[in-house]
């Protein structure tokens, strides 16, 4: 059987990586096998991407030029690793995926929805993730958590601004899909973020259990 593609989202410093673990924690108690990834990322090819596109330049980065190499990466990782995961059946868990996408380039960066999905469906036909945990936070309190931690990445130098647009794009995404989008409050204290994340982990296994 296929296996499922879950996908974690959300602005800076929300808390991905930290709750990535205790999804991990909870994909190995339940005995599912998986693995873990990331965007932009994934392979070596992608991940030398990555590099390109974090890293701070004197150089502006045209918005195209971005967008063409997350979608780049993607293809790369798709077609090396999460597409013959899932087929294997294989659970995906990622750190990141399209919706990103629409968030950073499209709201973000202005760029609008429709090149996005057009690339989208020529790198990913009709494949979507099966289940996406957007984590909310307001974006001044998800900068000082990212601050704290490191120096700041080429995304994490936008204005307050930028980022607002990218949240709005998130939760829209999120409320015009509840089917496949839970919103995670990952303002409030670690525990509380993972009980809503377990609630929404347990409902949709005993989802897929019941067909
Ligand atoms: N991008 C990506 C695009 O523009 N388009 C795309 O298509 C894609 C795929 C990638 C960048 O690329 C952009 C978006 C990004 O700018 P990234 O590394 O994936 O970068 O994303 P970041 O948001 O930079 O990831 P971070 O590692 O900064 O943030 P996390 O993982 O969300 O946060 P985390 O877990 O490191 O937590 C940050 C700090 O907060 C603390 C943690 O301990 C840590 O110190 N924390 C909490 N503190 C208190 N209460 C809680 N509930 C806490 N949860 C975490």
């Amino acid at each position: 059987m296929r296996g499922k593609f879950i996908t974690i989202e959300g602005t800076e410093g929300v808390g991905k990586t930290t709750n990535i673990a205790f999804i991990k924690q909870w994909l190995d108690d339940n005995g599912i096998s998986f693995i873990n990834t990331r965007e932009p990322g994934g392979t070596p090819l992608a991940e030398e991407i990555r590099q390109v596109l974090l890293s701070n330049r004197d150089e502006k980065v045209c918005s195209k030029a971005e967008l063409l190499m997350m979608f780049a990466g993607r293809a790369q990782h798709i077609d090396q690793v999460i597409e013959p995961q899932l087929a294997q059946g294989n659970w995906v868990l990622c750190d990141r995926f399209t919706d990103a996408t629409y968030a950073y380039q499209g709201a973000g960066r202005e760029m609008g929805d429709d090149l996005i999905k057009d690339l989208e469906t020529m790198v990913q036909g009709d494949m979507r993730p099966d289940l996406t945990l957007i984590l909310d936070v307001p974006v001044e309190l998800g900068l000082e958590r990212a601050g704290k931690r490191s120096e700041p990445d080429r995304f994490e130098l936008e204005k307050t601004d930028f980022f607002n647009r990218v949240r709005h794009a998130y939760l829209s995404i999120a409320t015009n899909n509840p089917q496949r989008y839970k919103i995670i409050d990952a303002s409030q204290a670690l525990e509380h973020v993972q009980l809503q994340i377990a609630d929404t982990l347990n409902s949709f296994l005993q989802k897929d259990h019941n067909g």
